[in-house]
């Protein structure tokens, strides 16, 4: 029984939870490596971060230059998503690409 079910003799109980949770969020972060093409990466910001053309560029630039890349950041399995379709998409390219997620 939930926590809004209990009942005492046909009285409900008062809620003493928040009914609705916020979604926990998570960033997605693109990994540097020697081997994937920076024209592969863009395309990837492009078409799984819904990024336009000139911040896609920024974003490849600061993965080349730092090391990692915020690309976005969403509730916990559409994050979980984006990161499988980039390591699935790479790895039909034959790229090392990865992706990382971490709590907001
Ligand atoms: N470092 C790669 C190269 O010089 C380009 C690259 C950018 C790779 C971003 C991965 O997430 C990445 N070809």
């Amino acid at each position: 029984m939930g926590e809004t079910d209990k009942q005492t003799g046909g009285e409900v109980l008062e809620r003493t939870k928040q009914e609705t949770k916020k979604p926990e969020l998570f960033k997605v972060f693109l990994l540097n490596d020697d081997y994937t093409t920076m024209d592969f990466v863009i395309e990837i910001l492009e078409s799984i971060f819904n990024k336009a053309p000139a911040e896609a560029y920024r974003i490849m630039m600061m993965v080349h230059t730092q090391g990692k890349g915020l690309c976005g950041v969403y509730p916990f399995e559409v994050a979980e998503t984006k990161v499988g379709t980039v390591v699935d998409r790479a790895r039909e390219h034959g790229f090392p690409l990865r992706a990382a997620m971490e709590p907001e």
